[in-house]
C-alpha cells in the first residue's frame, strides 16, 4: 500500500498521477479510511468475523474476464460515488488504485497491491481504476446480502443520511 495526494492533471485514470506528495495511514484513519496487510487468508477471516462479515465474492476486473466490456466497467468504478454500507476490498492478485476525498475535498490516491485489505467508511466519496496493468483480482466481503449500490455524488445524495453521518461524525 502507498498513498499520496493525486496530481489532478490530465492523462489516463490508470497513469499514476503522483503528486509526489506521501499521505500517511494516520491520514487515512482520520478520514475512517482503515487499511491492514493480510499476508494469510486466516488474517482476513480473523478481520472478516471481527466485524461480523459471513459472505463474500471475488471479482477479476481485466480485459481477458470481462472481455469488450472491460472499459466500460473502468470507467463505470471511476464515477464518484458512495455507498450505505462499509467497503471492504482484499487484493488476491495485480494491483488497483482506490480514490478517497479528504478533508478539504481534494483526491488521496490509494496503491494497493496483493495482500492488502482497505475498508471504506459508509458515506465517503470515493472511485476505483485498475492501473496500466489493467489486472486485479479482488475479494469483496459482506456483512448479509451484498449491498454495495454505488450513489453517485450529487445534491441529492449530499443530502443522504449516510453521507451527513459521514460529514457529522468524521469530517466534523
Ligand atoms: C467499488 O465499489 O468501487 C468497487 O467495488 C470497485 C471494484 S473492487 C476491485
Ligand atoms: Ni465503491
Amino acid at each position: 500500500m502507498r498513498a499520496y495526494w493525486y496530481d489532478n492533471k490530465p492523462g489516463d485514470q490508470r497513469e499514476p498521477h503522483d503528486s509526489g506528495r506521501a499521505v500517511s495511514e494516520e491520514v487515512l484513519a482520520n478520514l475512517g479510511v482503515l487499511y491492514h496487510h493480510c499476508p494469510t487468508i486466516e488474517a482476513v477471516d480473523t478481520l472478516a468475523s471481527a466485524r461480523g462479515y459471513k459472505n463474500r465474492d471475488q471479482v477479476c476486473v481485466s480485459p481477458a474476464t470481462m472481455g469488450d466490456v472491460y472499459e466500460e466497467k473502468v470507467k463505470m468504478f471511476f464515477a464518484e460515488h458512495l455507498h450505505e454500507d462499509e467497503e471492504i476490498r482484499y487484493i488476491l492478485d495485480g494491483e488497483g488504485y482506490f480514490d478517497v476525498r479528504g478533508q478539504e475535498d481534494e483526491w488521496i490516491r490509494i496503491c494497493l497491491n496483493k495482500d492488502d485489505m482497505i475498508i471504506l467508511p459508509a458515506g465517503i466519496y470515493h472511485r476505483f481504476t485498475t492501473n496500466e496493468q489493467n489486472y486485479v483480482k479482488a475479494m469483496r466481503l459482506f456483512q448479509d446480502e451484498p449491498k454495495w449500490t454505488p450513489l453517485n455524488r450529487g445534491a441529492e445524495v449530499d443530502g443522504n443520511p449516510h453521507r451527513k453521518s459521514y460529514v457529522d461524525t468524521v469530517l466534523q
